[in-house]
């Protein structure tokens, strides 16, 4: 079996590990998270960065969200304003952007790794995570992380934290849905696939384009939902499969669905309801921001078999390695 796949497997025992890294990080400081936090990394670690700003902003706060590349080279683009922290996401804790990025702002730093790493020595605090990963792409450490962090932040708000079993849970539900997955794969040989989601499914829309890109060398595309129909959508048609992440349905789903389906190609929706589409995979209801991790197994799976059906080994990732350092 490819470490990818087993990877993928232990995202309910990843959702324990955050909740031990939360626990531990609280009995060892007494740290609240500011209200106004910039976020940063690379790759799945930048899309993972943005749901934590959007999570800070829905809770009451200003979450940003910058990959590290900007942070170095061009911050005076982005409205930084005075953040009270920094927070740079690293599985390795060793990529270049990502600690160089942790000096580029005047505030304090806060590090979010699987391992005592460069980046955790050089940050004020760190949130090691032990979501340790043969695989060279990210997958249950993302979920995982996110997790940790986002308990971490109730707490910091005076939110009640989520009930860590329950989650885990519902995260193994979720991935009974592997066969359904696979299946769609071996049934549907589709040319391209475009990613939806809106609001804090964008960034899981983006990350599955990543993960299709990196496991499966698939042309991949991720929009907010709504705003694939203004010229995005001409490249669907009979050989385009669209994914809709929708924890809530809007009414426009529906219609959305039935556009695409028009114009020949086939839509998955995951999520609360079905729009009518020619695939529909539940997703349990997680009240939001914490719901997410909910979704991540489902399009790192689809990403995986897709790369399997195409005769490729996600373990070894072409051009890619598990560490980007200059
Ligand atoms: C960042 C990263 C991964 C990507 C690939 C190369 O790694 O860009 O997001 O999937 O594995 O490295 P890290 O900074 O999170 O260790």
């Amino acid at each position: 079996m490819h470490a990818t796949l087993r990877e993928i497997r232990k995202t309910p025992e990843g959702v324990m590990k955050a909740q031990e890294a939360f626990e531990n990080f609280t009995a060892n400081h007494d740290f609240r998270l500011p209200r106004e936090v910039v976020y940063t990394g690379c790759g799945s670690s930048h899309f993972l960065s943005q749901p934590l700003a959007m999570a800070t902003t829905r809770l009451g706060g200003r979450g940003l969200s910058v990959p590290c590349s900007e942070l170095l080279y061009a911050k005076e683009n982005y409205p930084i304003g005075r953040p009270g922290l920094l927070v740079a996401i690293s599985r390795s804790g060793e990529t270049t952007e990502a600690i160089n990025a942790l000096e580029s702002l005047n505030t304090k730093r806060f590090a979010i790794t699987a391992y005592e790493s460069t980046l955790s020595k050089k940050a004020d605090y760190s949130l090691i995570v032990p979501a340790h990963e043969e695989s060279v792409v990210m997958t249950h450490s993302f979920p995982t992380f996110y997790f940790a962090y986002i308990q971490l932040l109730l707490s910091s708000f005076g939110k009640e934290t989520y009930d860590a079993e329950l989650v885990s849970e519902l995260t193994r539900e979720v991935l009974k849905s592997e066969n359904y997955i696979k299946e769609i794969v071996d049934g549907f040989d589709f040319r391209n696939v475009i990613f939806l989601g809106s609001g804090i499914l964008y960034p899981v829309a983006l990350e599955a384009m990543l993960k299709m890109k990196e496991m499966a060398i698939f042309w991949s595309e991720a929009y907010q939902t709504f705003e694939v129909r203004h010229g995005f959508k001409s490249i669907a048609d009979d050989g385009t499969l669209v994914v809709i992440l929708a924890d809530k349905p809007f009414d426009w789903h529906e219609r959305l669905t039935r556009e695409f389906q028009g114009q020949g190609a086939r839509v998955l929706t995951v999520g609360r309801e079905n729009t009518g589409a020619d695939y529909f995979l539940e997703v349990p209801e997680l009240e939001p921001p914490g719901g997410i991790v909910l979704y991540l197994p489902v399009v790192q799976l689809l990403a995986y078999y897709k790369a399997v059906k195409r005769g490729l080994n996600p373990d070894n990732p072409r051009f890619l390695s598990k560490v980007v350092k200059w």
